[in-house]
């Protein structure tokens, strides 16, 4: 079999989900390819913090409905330290801006509906296991398995979307040489725990402690994120429940407050590894959200990020089919990789702030004081507060 296409989107994330929804509505014929099942698609639970951004660009193309019915506005965040507690109020801050809670898989149902009702290609379990990415005026060409029936076809295509993640086959095609990434590994782990427990919190909550950062995260009425600060390398088999629970009572501990807990249904160490790649384009080739760039959840990005690339490419690929202009294709990968670096620096300040050097040796105790401070400069100046309140919620469009 062998199939023609104008966009080949290798990946059903948020990425390649909201790419194949607005090309289609934009009359540009596209097919997707993902190689897990649907099942596993719609209950992957990652990420909820949605900008207000993401819902302006879903909503443009009316694939926001489950977000703005369902979703919870968020528009304040809680910090405690040092047994002490204070909210930020970053919409007021952030002129009237505000989150929408919604989990990531729920999106995901959403997009794939959309995809559905508007009868666009989209194959579950079928895996690009290789692709050719020649200049753009050549196009490219995705080789595709079925996971049942083992056979493969290609896809050729003008151009190939690498919507993959960070362990797909796109990011692998481009050479080093050219994606010459910028790399960091953060010095501690996070156990990110998903439990079937009633929220304690109506703001996200913030931790700093002695032994490392705890933080409540909200997702639904009935289900809540957690995340324990950890030692790299730790595993999630040294994570009893009973451990967990004890850990996040004495980490977010404050007086008059207490942890409603419930049956905990996933527990796993995070690699905190924050990637940039420095070009997203390699001829035909364009890569999308986490396969080009990985960031991590403090302050909840990285879905944010992969929606907002997919919207800038959706509409330079628009642009390069109706009117075969390039120049809007050949910049979407400075454009992209600059306002991702922009956050970047923000997850990383956001990082040195909630987070505990090990131990006492070196810098350690100066490190401890220094984000004493920087909590004590939060709390107190509305400066500080408000330049807060701007990344963390994101920009407007
Ligand atoms: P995705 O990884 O979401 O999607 C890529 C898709 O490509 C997957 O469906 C995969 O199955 C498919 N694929 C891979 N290889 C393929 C191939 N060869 N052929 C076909 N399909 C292929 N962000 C937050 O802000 N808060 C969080 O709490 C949070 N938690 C996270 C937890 C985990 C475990 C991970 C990995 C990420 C988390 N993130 C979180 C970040 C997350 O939200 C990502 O940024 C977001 O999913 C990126 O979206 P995509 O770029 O679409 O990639």
């Amino acid at each position: 079999m062998h199939i023609r296409t104008q966009v080949g989107i290798i990946g059903a994330g948020p990425a390649g989900l909201t790419l194949a929804n607005i090309l289609t509505a934009e009359g540009v014929d596209c097919i997707v390819v993902e190689t897990q099942p649907r099942a596993h698609v719609v209950s992957r639970a990652r990420a909820a913090l949605v900008e207000p951004r993401t819902v302006v660009a879903l909503d443009r193309y009316g694939l926001a409905d489950g977000l703005l019915s369902a979703g919870m506005p968020h528009g304040s965040c809680e910090f405690r330290g040092n047994g002490e507690r204070f909210s930020v109020p970053y919409s007021v801050l952030a002129g009237g801006r505000y989150h929408q809670v919604y989990p990531q898989q729920l999106l995901h149902a959403d997009l794939i509906a959309a995809r559905d009702a508007a009868g666009g290609a989209l194959y579950f379990q079928h895996a690009a296991v290789a692709l050719k990415a020649g200049d753009l005026s050549e196009g490219g060409t995705i080789t595709v398995e079925s996971a049942q029936s083992g056979s493969r076809f290609d896809i050729e295509c003008d151009v190939i979307a690498g919507c993959d993640g960070f362990h797909g086959v796109a990011r692998r095609a481009v050479p080093l040489e050219h994606l010459r990434p910028r790399v960091k590994q953060h010095d501690f782990g996070w156990l990110a725990v998903l439990a079937d427990a009633t929220p304690s919190t109506t703001d996200i909550v913030y931790a700093l402690h002695d032994d490392g950062y705890a933080g409540h995260m909200l997702r639904t009425s009935t289900v809540s994120r957690y995340y324990l600060q950890c030692p790299v390398g730790d595993s999630a088999d040294n994570w009893s429940d009973d451990r967990i629970w004890s850990e996040l009572e004495r980490r977010l501990a404050v007086p008059d407050w207490k942890l409603t807990t419930g049956r905990i249904t996933q527990r796993n160490v995070l690699d905190m590894r924050s990637y940039m790649s420095t070009r997203m384009d390699f001829g035909s080739l364009f890569l999308v959200g986490d396969a080009a760039h990985t960031i991590t959840p403090a302050g909840g990005k990285g879905m944010n990020l992969a929606i907002a690339d997919s919207v800038a490419l959706a509409s330079a690929l628009t642009h390069y089919f109706r009117a075969g202009g390039t120049d809007r294709l050949r910049a979407y990968s400075a454009e992209r990789i600059a306002d991702n670096w922009r956050s970047q620096e923000f997850s990383h300040w956001f990082m040195q702030l909630l987070h505990t050097p090990a131990g006492e040796a070196g810098d350690a105790s100066f490190m401890r004081r220094l984000r004493s401070s920087r909590l004590d400069m939060l709390r107190s100046s509305t400066a500080h507060a408000s330049a807060f309140a701007e990344s963390y919620v994101g920009p407007a469009r």
